[in-house]
C-alpha cells in the first residue's frame, strides 16, 4: 500500500439545536475530513479539531498547519503507509494529537478497505452493537433541559450526559433526577470547577451518577485526586488524558476511576489501543468520548467502541441529533433502544457523499508526493 494522494477539506456543519458547554454555545461545527488514496481506494479521517481553543490548545487552523507541513509531508518522505508506522514517525512532533489522529484514522479506514474488512475486525472489536448515550448541553432554563432529555429518552437513548457549570449543576440534576428517577445519568464539567467548589461537587452525590467527567483543568490530576477520596461517585476524566503516559499518572494518583477515551484527543488509534489495554490490565473501566463528529469521526468511533474494555455507554448518538444532513450515507440511527450497530461493511463502513462535502466545505488542498 503506497498513499498517492490526500486530500484535506475544511467543512462547516449547522448543528440541528444550539450546543453549549461550560465554555459557551456552539452554533455550527467546524472540523477538517482527511482523505487519502491508495490503489483505487480511499480512506477517510476527521479531525476533531474546533474552530477556538477551548476544549484543546488545537484548533482546525493548527491542525491545519501541521498536518499540511509536518505529517502529510512525512507520510510522502517516509513512504509510510501503515497506519502503526504513521502514528511511530508521526512521534517524532510534540502534541498536535488531534491533526496525527485525523490522518491516521484515514490510513486505518484505507487498510480496512484494503483487507477488505470492517474496522472493527482490523481494531480487534468484540461486538457489533455498542451502547449509546446523548450528550446535553446547557440549555435556557431547567424546563427547556428536562423537556430535551425527555424526548432523547422518547427516541430510545437511556443514557443521558448532562453539562454542568457554577449555577447550572445541583440543580439541573435535581429536576433531571426528579422527572427520570431510573435513568442512567452523568454530568460533564468541562474543567471549569476549582477545589475551592468541593462542597458543591460533593452534593452531586447525591443523585446516584455514573461518573462526574473532568471537574477541574486538564493539568490538576492532583486537584481530581483530593476531591476523589471525598467523593462517592466514581470521577472520569476527560481533557486530562492525552496519552498512556498521563493515563497511567491519573490512575497511579488516584485522580479518577474511569476514563473517557476520544481517539483525537489521544493522538490516534495506535496510543487509544494502549490507554485501552492498560486500563484493562488495571480493571479500569473505559467509554468512548464524542466531539460532535460527522458520521465520518462517528463511524470511527463505533469501531473502536467495539473493542472490549468499552464498558460504559458512549457519547455516541444518530446522525440527526447532530445534523439534519450528515455528510454520510445510510445515517447513523439507533438499531434498538440505546444501541447503534457498528456498520460492517469495509472500512468504517458508512459512504460519505461527496456531493455533500462539498457543499459544505470552506477550502479544500490535494497534495501529492514528488514523484
Ligand atoms: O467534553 O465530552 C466533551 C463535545 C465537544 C467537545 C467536548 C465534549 C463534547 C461532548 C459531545 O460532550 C459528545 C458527543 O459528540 O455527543
Ligand atoms: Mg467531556
Amino acid at each position: 500500500m503506497t498513499i498517492e494522494r490526500i486530500e484535506m477539506s475544511l467543512l462547516r456543519l449547522p448543528f440541528v439545536h444550539f450546543f453549549e458547554t461550560s465554555f459557551g454555545r456552539a452554533h455550527d461545527r467546524t472540523f477538517i475530513v482527511i482523505k487519502a488514496f491508495s490503489g483505487g481506494l480511499c480512506g477517510y479521517g476527521e479531525c476533531v479539531a474546533e474552530e477556538a481553543p477551548l476544549y484543546s490548545g488545537e484548533t482546525t487552523e493548527t491542525a491545519w498547519h501541521i498536518l499540511k507541513d509536518f505529517l502529510i509531508p512525512l507520510v510522502f518522505r517516509q513512504g509510510v503507509a501503515e497506519p502503526g508506522d504513521f502514528a511511530r514517525e508521526a512521534g517524532i512532533f510534540r502534541g498536535n494529537r488531534m491533526a496525527k489522529a485525523g490522518l491516521e484514522l484515514a490510513l486505518w479506514d484505507l487498510k480496512a478497505k484494503t483487507l477488505g474488512w470492517p474496522l472493527r475486525r482490523l481494531y480487534g472489536g468484540v461486538r457489533d452493537e455498542v451502547e449509546a448515550g446523548v450528550s446535553c448541553g446547557i440549555e435556557n432554563s431547567i424546563p427547556e433541559l428536562v423537556a430535551r432529555v425527555g424526548s432523547y429518552l422518547e427516541q430510545g437513548y437511556r443514557r443521558i450526559k448532562i453539562k454542568i457549570k457554577p449555577g447550572w449543576d445541583v440543580k439541573a440534576c435535581e429536576a433531571v433526577r426528579r422527572a427520570y428517577p431510573d435513568i442512567m445519568l452523568q454530568v460533564d464539567a468541562n474543567g471549569c470547577y476549582s477545589l475551592a467548589d468541593k462542597e458543591t461537587l460533593k452534593a452531586l452525590d447525591a443523585f446516584r451518577l455514573l461518573l462526574v467527567e473532568q471537574p477541574f483543568p486538564p493539568y490538576d490530576l492532583w486537584d481530581h485526586a483530593q476531591l476523589q477520596k471525598d467523593m462517592a461517585t466514581p470521577l472520569c476524566l476527560d481533557e486530562s488524558i492525552l496519552s498512556l503516559d498521563t493515563a497511567r499518572a491519573a490512575l497511579e494518583m488516584r485522580s479518577c476511576r474511569i476514563i473517557n477515551i476520544k481517539v483525537g484527543r489521544v493522538g490516534g488509534p495506535a496510543e487509544m489501543r494502549k490507554i485501552h489495554d492498560f486500563c484493562d490490565e488495571r480493571g479500569v473501566p473505559v467509554w468512548c468520548g464524542g466531539m460532535l463528529e460527522s458520521g465520518i469521526g462517528r463511524a470511527h468511533n463505533l469501531h473502536i467502541a467495539s473493542l472490549s474494555n468499552f464498558k460504559l455507554p458512549a457519547d455516541l448518538s444518530a446522525s440527526c441529533r447532530y445534523y439534519k444532513e450528515d455528510i454520510i450515507e445510510p445515517f447513523i440511527e439507533l438499531s434498538g433502544p440505546g444501541k447503534i450497530r457498528v456498520p460492517d461493511g469495509p472500512g468504517i463502513g458508512v459512504n460519505p457523499v461527496e456531493e455533500r462535502i462539498r457543499k459544505a466545505s470552506l477550502r479544500t488542498e490535494v497534495f501529492r508526493g514528488q514523484p
